[in-house]
């Protein structure tokens, strides 16, 4: 039978665990930021704050300016059309928009004065690269991961160039027009110089591999990635299915690189709203299981986007130790679910997985997605933490600082390296 904890004990608990989590620093394993060298793709300041693709969606939902005048208003405009319509007329309530308070206030500014002009100004004084140590120390992020791809004309060519990288950042190699659109991707692949045709020949397989050869090097990738929409089944005769089996997964085996596979986006179900457009659908995870069993030396790393995978999911990882679950992404990063999905997977997994990734696109973001995820990671643990002590088992603190390093990138890293 478990003892009730004391008042006393209970206090230096709470105040051990909110400690830890705010001392330990994050490897941010996903995100869509940019190392300065990348001139010009780092978004930050509050004007790239405003016009976040999760805030233009909800501005849209209640200012009726048709889309088309919405896109061709410059980014000054559609970030005052954001802060009027969702912080003005109405209270930020909803997490994007308590996330640029929180964001702001983290940085020393006077949210109540709701005076966007005077942000804007406060905004100009900084260079990127100081402005990126600011942010990486007060969200305490120590590693951030890019989303790097060789199809988006805006990056590639730098890449080409070559860079002098800053170590803070690590690629990830993006490659879903490979998977997704198939037909399309061949005919760029084939511009670059690689001999490949629609059809998966001996010939294609092994230029596609050569095309994922050369950008690994050249980005020297951590790890490559893709989104799938829930249509996605394995195995299969889809492009998408065959493309995975033959090149991808292959190329992963051979370079010692996990896949990261995000599944449950379905692209474009409004295409007037540009990247806010996009939705979430319960996806077949049986795909999943045949994966990870098809390919034992793959490594695969997994969020899903739906909350009716979430648990599904979470068993798939106590059969497989080749898939590691990372983050609550995208429309599950809100506090209502992390705290939801952390306590599951805490529950199933114990500290095997990693707790949460940013996914921010704006340097700054990277404020208060962490800030509001530790609060709420710190919430769930103090909870199972009383339940070990009401169980009569005395934490260290070596022992919580050792377990949260395992849910901000430890165990992440351990499952790359394995
Ligand atoms: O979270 C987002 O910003 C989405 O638009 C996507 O970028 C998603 O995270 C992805 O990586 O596909
Ligand atoms: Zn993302």
């Amino acid at each position: 039978m478990s003892s009730p904890i004391t008042e006393f004990r209970r206090n230096s608990l709470v105040s051990l665990v909110e400690r830890v989590v705010q001392a330990t620093p994050v490897t941010d394993i996903h995100t869509h930021l940019y190392d300065p060298a990348l001139s010009g793709l780092l978004l930050y300041g509050i004007d790239d704050l405003l016009t976040y693709h999760y805030l233009v969606a909800e501005a849209f939902r209640v200012h009726r300016i048709p889309n088309d005048r919405f896109w061709i208003m410059s980014k000054t405009e559609q970030a005052e059309l954001v802060w009027n319509t969702l912080f003005l007329e109405r209270s930020p309530i909803s997490e994007a928009c308590q996330g640029v308070l929180t964001t702001l206030h983290r940085l020393g500014l006077d949210v109540k004065k709701r005076d966007l002009p005077a942000l804007r100004d406060w905004f100009q004084q900084w260079p990127a690269e100081a402005y990126v140590t600011r942010c990486m120390e007060l969200a305490n992020v120590e590693t951030i991961y890019m989303t790097n791809s060789p199809f988006d004309d805006a990056e590639a060519p730098a890449w080409q160039h070559g860079l002098l990288r800053d170590d803070r950042f690590v690629a990830a190699l993006r490659i879903d027009p490979l998977l997704v659109d198939w037909p399309n991707a061949v005919r760029r692949v084939a511009r670059w110089g690689y001999e490949v045709g629609e059809g998966l020949s001996a010939n294609t397989v092994s230029e596609v591999r050569r095309f994922l050869t050369d950008w690994t090097r050249r980005i020297e990738a951590a790890y490559l990635m893709v989104s799938l929409p829930p249509e996605f089944t394995y195995p299969g005769d889809s492009d998408t299915a065959q493309v995975l089996e033959k090149c991808v997964l292959p190329h992963c085996e051979e370079h010692g690189l996990p896949m990261a596979l995000m599944l449950g986006v379905r692209r474009g179900v409004n295409p007037a709203l540009g990247l806010a457009g996009d939705g979430s659908g319960r996806s077949d995870l049986c795909a999943l299981a045949n994966l990870c069993s098809a390919f034992p030396q793959n490594k695969f790393l997994v969020t899903v986007l739906s909350r009716e995978n979430q648990h599904e999911l979470c068993v798939l990882a106590r059969k497989f130790p080749n898939l590691h679950i990372f983050g609550c992404w995208w429309f599950t990063n809100v506090p209502y679910l992390i705290d939801e999905i952390t306590r599951l997977r805490l529950e199933l997994l114990g500290f095997s997985f990693t707790a949460q990734h940013s996914d921010a696109r704006v340097l700054d973001q990277i404020l208060y997605k962490w800030d509001h995820s530790r609060r709420i990671i710190a919430r769930v643990l103090i909870e199972k933490y009383t339940e070990l002590v009401a169980a009569g088992w005395e934490e260290t603190a070596a022992e919580v600082e050792r377990d949260v390093r395992l849910l901000f990138g430890g165990a992440f890293k351990e499952f790359c390296r394995s």
